[in-house]
């Protein structure tokens, strides 16, 4: 079974990169914490990973500052010296050896044997953290100890790197821990249920039968990865064990007016007027079935509001009376590309100069409608009635595209 073998795996891994998607929702946060805290509580030395800042709104949870956004001031693996030729490089006929294996006393305990990867359809969701996947054969796992990846043959690894960068670490083993129905199945080893309403909730799991117990800690994570994932308990996705695992955690002394307060009651003041912006865009198609919102770079600047401040106003747009689905389309920074973006790029690169630029749409439907089938057309992915999409295009064809999306939900 999937749980047990990536129990045994943990078990025998030393060094752990925990890690999940750029611009982090409450299941992001709560997952890598709540995972990182089990691991460092049986002596597992952990790294907590994410690329961009944590919302304000997460910054109460416990252990939120183990999270880091750069491996590379903080692994001794960074000096590319210490572990120099031991990957491989991709060749289209297959992988070619670029090197050799070079085992120094001592370099074992500086790499990492494992990377768990949470809440993550896709492993560009990390960001430019590149952590590449040999997908062409099995990996040999017995392997996988530190002290025994002195005799690794180099191909059963993954090479850990930042673009742009010559900052690089060996990882021999990635566990995708995820529930998106359009997870691509990267990694080695996966527990992927997409009908677990968060993956907070497969990480519970997996730390229960790990036999690991879980202190308040771990259990505000949990919670909070829950109650945001869920919407409150009003999504789709809300299930048996939403309430079940909250419970639990609230038994374990997790104080749900505490939570609820940091997530939902301390919003800025731009963040408000942001909404104000954000409600006047809402555009309906004429047959009444999808909403589209709009935030541009130049709103979020008028209100000093970040990306974090985005999240969860879509949500308005769905609630409308009628609409099947609702879009936001939201202006990406400039320079602040995208997962895929680079691929697209090169794709529209003779259509250059036509004021395309660098979108993130969001869907989100009633349940009528399967927006992860519409993401995926447009290379995101996601859950059935929320899902997302990155795409570089001019703000009128994309409305337009979007909008033409409403002739498919009926009348
Ligand atoms: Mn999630």
């Amino acid at each position: 079974m999937a749980m047990d073998k990536i129990i045994h795996h943990l078990k025998k891994s030393r060094h752990i990169l925990i890690a999940s998607h750029v611009n982090p929702d409450g299941d992001a946060v709560g997952s890598l914490i709540a995972m990182g805290l089990a691991l460092t509580s049986v002596g597992k030395h952990t790294t907590l990973y994410n690329e961009s800042k944590i919302p304000t709104v997460y910054r109460f949870l416990p252990s939120v500052d183990r999270i880091v956004s750069n491996l590379e001031t903080l692994s001794p693996t960074s000096s590319p010296t210490l572990v120099p030729d031991v990957f491989y490089r991709g060749k289209s006929d297959g992988l070619v050896r670029d090197g050799t294996w070079k085992s120094e006393p001592g370099n074992s305990e500086l790499a990492y044997d494992t990377a768990v990867i949470l809440d993550c359809g896709d492993l560009e969701r990390i960001g430019e953290l590149r952590l590449e996947t040999r997908n062409s054969k099995p990996c040999p796992r017995h392997l996988s100890s530190g002290i025994e990846a002195q005799n690794l043959v180099p191909d059963i690894f993954h090479r850990g790197s930042k673009l742009g960068s010559s900052f690089q670490f060996p990882v021999p083993t990635l566990i995708n821990i995820d529930h998106h129905i359009t997870n691509t199945r990267f990694g080695d080893l996966h527990l992927i249920d997409p009908s677990a309403c968060a993956t907070a909730e497969i990480v519970y799991r997996l730390i229960k039968k790990m036999g690991i117990p879980i202190d308040k800690a771990m259990a505000t994570s949990i919670y909070t990865a829950i109650l945001t994932d869920t919407g409150s308990f009003r999504f789709s996705n809300t299930n048996k064990a939403a309430f079940e695992i909250c419970d639990k955690m609230v038994a374990l002394g997790v104080d749900p007016y505490y939570v609820a307060k940091n997530v939902y009651g301390k919003y800025s003041l731009g963040r408000i007027k942001l909404l104000n912006l954000a409600l006047d865009s809402i555009e309906i198609s004429p047959n009444g079935r999808l909403s589209m919102m709009t935030v541009t770079q130049d709103m979020l600047d008028e209100t000093a509001t970040q990306h974090e401040d985005v999240d969860g106003l879509i949500n308005y747009a769905r609630r409308i009376e009628d609409v099947k689905v609702a879009v936001l389309i939201q202006e990406c920074r400039n320079g602040k590309r995208g997962q895929g973006s680079e691929l697209r790029a090169q794709r529209s690169a003779p259509e250059v100069g036509r004021e395309k630029r660098e979108f993130h749409v969001s869907l989100r439907s009633d349940g009528s409608a399967d927006v992860a089938e519409i993401a995926a057309r447009h290379g995101g992915g996601g859950h059935y009635t929320a899902a997302g999409f990155n795409i570089e295009s001019s703000m009128s064809d994309l409305k337009s595209g979007m909008l033409r999306l409403a002739k498919e939900l009926g009348n």
